[in-house]
């Protein structure tokens, strides 16, 4: 028989190393979609219509390019609903002599993955995923033995293996590593970015979206504003109107954020990354050669670069390190529960309910708002870490378990107990007030400190403060600020922590449901 080569949602690329050097003749390629994928959080509607239209699409173009594709739909007969269940109906199908797939993602996938060697008679390569540009033994072998694994050590031996923004000599160019004090402009007035491309749905992404309404019409979000690129040569377009447009803005207006404005100067490619439709490093030399022509600076270079040779195969080690521990991991021993608003948007915190309504609309919003709004919220009122990370898991579309879990349980709650940052992300109301314009018509007062017109963040930002004493006031990064709390006197202090209780008292939790079928 031939070589069957499973390919999974999020691997879409003709690039993959299960696909080169394969002989067309010789190879099957089994694509599948499967209940329990779309179902094991209850995704955003607009993420599971781009998954599957963007698998439909690619299967067209394999099959166009002389490929032979079994294609599994979520509503063919005999769907058993599980990778496994298909892997095993196509051996039957095409009485394959090997299996070569590459490694899944996500700790859950690949645990289904790593149980075919012994269930299936024929022989199984499960090869690396080297669309990544640091193997996973690469990031093992730098990790061990350090007690915080510092982003920035981990961007910089990237940049040398690369060999991106850096001389001939060895030496970063500019002479700087990070120019991150350049790129925390607030937003001026009237700033106007250029609008990004969106695709209209063609009959094979209107076909998804009817799908999902139909199968999937509990699942949160609204699919009307759907116009992801769902094939590689959209999100081309994408990336070139990025680069022609946006990107020498990117850098200094990257921690901004405007009421009613959800691209600003953001790349928007994330989605397309993950799917590999397009290709990271790729994306890395596109940006350099606009630096080399002048067309962009090198804060907004350096910066993109950084989210993506940096963070992102940062967080990808940083997962395949820790899990599966990193899953259940509560080190400030968080038990309150999401509140509602997280699914409803209905809360007078203007800040939250903007970010909120983009992430309905859009299944998407900018990294400052999932970090400084939803994620220093969730920080400060101490909510449960398995609940925040079902509900990011659930409302972006670029949202995967490897890349979603460290930003969430590491980055914005602090519980893993301090691996990834040194000190937790907490801000008060001020830090949003500087990098946006929402706190001008919120119903709250971002300068009043406590009371019921305070906004909550001031009053919450003291509570976690206090409650985590303990472990924070021996953090150098951190503790000075508890000469600050204890200036205050005792009354100023009770009446911060009463405020604080009594917002706290005054939230309702989110009824089961939301996140997964019970
Ligand atoms: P840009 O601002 O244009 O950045 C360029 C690229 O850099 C992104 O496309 C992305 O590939 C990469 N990148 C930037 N920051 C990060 C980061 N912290 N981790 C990994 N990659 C990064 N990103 C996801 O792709 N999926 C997620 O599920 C996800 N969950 C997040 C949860 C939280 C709590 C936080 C704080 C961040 C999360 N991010 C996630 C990272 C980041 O917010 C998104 O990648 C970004 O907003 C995507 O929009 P963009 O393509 O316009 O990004
Ligand atoms: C997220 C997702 C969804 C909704 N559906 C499918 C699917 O039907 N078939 C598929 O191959 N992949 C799907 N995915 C992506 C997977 O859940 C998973 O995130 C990746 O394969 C990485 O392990
Ligand atoms: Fe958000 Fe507070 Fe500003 Fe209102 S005042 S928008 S709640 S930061």
């Amino acid at each position: 028989g031939p070589i069957l080569v499973p390919i999974l949602g999020d691997q879409l690329t003709r690039d993959l190393a299960s696909l080169r050097g394969r002989i067309k003749d010789d190879t099957v390629i089994l694509m599948m979609e499967v209940w329990d994928e779309a179902t094991y959080v209850k995704h955003h509607k607009q993420k599971i219509a781009l998954i599957f239209s963007a698998m439909r699409h690619f299967a067209a173009e394999l099959s166009d390019a002389g490929w032979t594709v079994d294609y599994v739909k979520l509503t063919d007969n005999g769907n058993s609903g599980s990778f496994t269940g298909e892997v095993a109906r196509a051996i039957e199908r095409h009485d394959p002599r090997a299996i070569h797939v590459v490694e899944a993602g996500e700790w859950r996938v690949q645990q289904a993955i790593e149980q075919w060697p012994d269930k299936f008679a024929c022989e199984v390569e499960i090869l690396p995923d080297d669309r990544f540009i640091c193997a996973l033994s690469e990031f093992r072998d730098w990790a061990d033995g350090r007690d915080h694994l510092t982003m920035e050590h981990f961007y910089r031996e990237m940049r040398k293996k690369t060999g991106l923004l850096m001389t001939d000599t060895g030496k970063p160019v500019g002479g700087d590593w990070n120019y991150d004090k350049q790129n925390r402009e607030s937003p001026d007035d009237g700033m106007d970015p250029p609008a990004r491309p969106t695709f209209d749905p063609d009959d094979i992404t209107r076909e998804c979206i009817e799908l999902v309404e139909e199968k999937f019409g509990d699942h949160f979000g609204s699919l009307d504003k759907f116009g992801w690129p769902v094939t590689r040569a959209q999100a081309e377009k994408a990336a070139d109107a990025f680069f022609a447009e946006r990107i020498e803005k990117f850098g200094p207006y990257q921690d901004a954020m405007v009421h009613g404005q959800d691209d600003l100067y953001h790349s928007m490619l994330s989605t397309s990354i993950n799917l590999g439709l397009l290709d990271p490093l790729d994306l890395c030399r596109r940006a350099e050669k606009a630096y080399d022509d002048g067309k962009a600076p090198l804060n907004s270079v350096e910066g993109f670069i950084r989210q993506i040779i940096g963070w992102r195969e940062y967080v990808r080690g940083f997962y395949w390190y820790f899990m599966p521990d990193l899953e259940s991991r509560n080190a400030l021993n968080a038990q309150r529960g999401l509140p509602e608003f997280y699914w409803t948007g209905e809360t007078d915190m203007r800040c939250l309910a903007d970010c909120i309504r983009s992430t309905r609309d859009n299944a998407h919003a900018h990294h400052i708002q999932r970090l400084m709004v939803l994620g220093n919220f969730a920080l400060l009122a101490g909510i449960n870490p398995r609940e925040v990370q079902d509900w990011y898991l659930v409302v972006y579309a670029d949202a995967y378990e490897w890349v979603e879990l460290p930003n969430v349980s590491a980055m914005i709650l602090y519980a893993d107990g301090g691996k990834l940052a040194t000190k937790p992300y907490a801000a008060s109301g001020n830090y949003i007030n500087k990098m946006s314009d929402y706190c001008k018509e919120c119903r709250y007062s971002v300068s009043k400190k406590t009371g019921e017109d305070a906004c909550p963040f001031n009053p919450l930002y003291w509570h976690f403060m206090e409650r985590h004493r303990d472990r924070l006031e021996k953090n150098h990064r951190i503790g000075r600020i508890y000469a600050t709390w204890d200036r205050m006197g005792d009354e100023k202090k009770q009446d911060y922590l009463h405020s604080a209780e009594k917002f706290l008292d005054s939230l309702t939790p989110a009824k089961a449901g939301w996140a997964r079928n019970s």
